[in-house]
Parts: structure tokens; sequence; C-alpha cells
């Protein structure tokens, strides 16, 4: 890429250009909401840092909440915010009975920003699905608080299994 020259006469622009960052940021721990334990105490925080076939179970009729690394400065504009989630669902798992949710707060009563309907995979097209929340994590301490919901209302109390989660953030210091 060829940088623009500005043309004779004209006013340059003779700010610092601040470079765009992009944080890859893991899983740093969960709820789960249906035996009232954090993952990484309950020795689960793992199963949902790597993408290897083993899950977390979200049961019928509970959500898991998950929290990520931070460490983006707070006053951070953040350009793009996207929720990667790795999962599939038990066979007969209801097509209405997955909800996403990006808020913030604490992992066992998050508070809702944004929610969406997700798509419901079977066994066999588990998928790395990617969520876009950018509309509502718009600086580095919405971004460095966020909390995702995955709920679960089955009613037949068919499982979510989810084998990763990350959160990337694009931001300008
Ligand atoms: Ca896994």
């Amino acid at each position: 890429m060829t940088a623009a020259t500005a043309p004779a006469g004209t006013a340059t622009c003779t700010g610092t250009t601040t470079p765009t960052q992009t944080a890859w940021l893991k899983a740093a721990d969960g709820w789960d909401a249906k035996n009232g334990k954090m993952l990484a105490s309950d020795g689960k925080l793992a199963l949902v840092q790597r993408s290897d076939n083993a899950h977390v179970d979200v049961e019928g009729n509970a959500f898991m909440s998950f929290r990520f690394q931070g460490g983006i400065p707070t006053t951070a504009k953040v350009t793009e915010a996207t929720l990667h989630v790795e999962h599939h669902e038990e066979d007969g798992f209801s097509s209405t009975a997955l909800d996403w949710q990006v808020g913030g707060g604490s992992l066992t009563s998050p508070t809702t920003l944004g929610s969406t309907r997700a798509t419901v995979l079977a066994t066999t097209r588990e998928a790395t699905v990617e969520w876009d929340v950018s509309q509502w994590i718009t600086d580095g301490a919405r971004a460095n608080d966020l909390k995702l919901v995955v709920r679960n209302t089955d009613s037949y109390g068919k499982k979510a299994k989810v084998d990763s989660v990350y959160l990337i953030v694009r931001y300008a210091p």
C-alpha cells in the first residue's frame, strides 16, 4: 500500500497516527448457574480455553457466564469487539432455545447490554461462531468488564456443549 500524498497547497494533518491494536483474550473464568460453581475452582476453565473437542455442558434451563482476560486501557476507543463461541448442541435441542447475551457486572448476575438468538448446531456441525458486539462494547472499560452469557432454555434438558470461547478487541489506545 502506498501512502496518500496531500495535494500541493492543502493543509496536512500533523497529528501522530495511533495504530489500532488487536487483543485476543481467552476466557479467564466462568460461572455455571446449574451447579453454582466457578469454572476455575471447579477445574473446568481449561475446557473452554482450547479448541480440542473437550466441552463444558450448559444444562437445560440454566446459563453459563464467562469473563475474559482484561488489560485494555479503560479509556481506549474500541473499534471492533467480537465474541467467538465454538459449540454444538445435543440432538433434539430446540432451535429456539439457545440465546447469547453480552453485558457486564458479576458472573453470577451479569447485566445485559445486548442479546442474540444463536443458531443451534448439531453434533456433527460444531463450528466457531462469531458475534459482533461492537455496538455495545465501545471502550476499554466495557471490554475489560465484558460478560458473555450462554443461556439454554431447552425444556427437555438437552445440553449446549461449548468447546471454546474467546474475545477479540480492536482498539485505539
Ligand atoms: Ca475445549
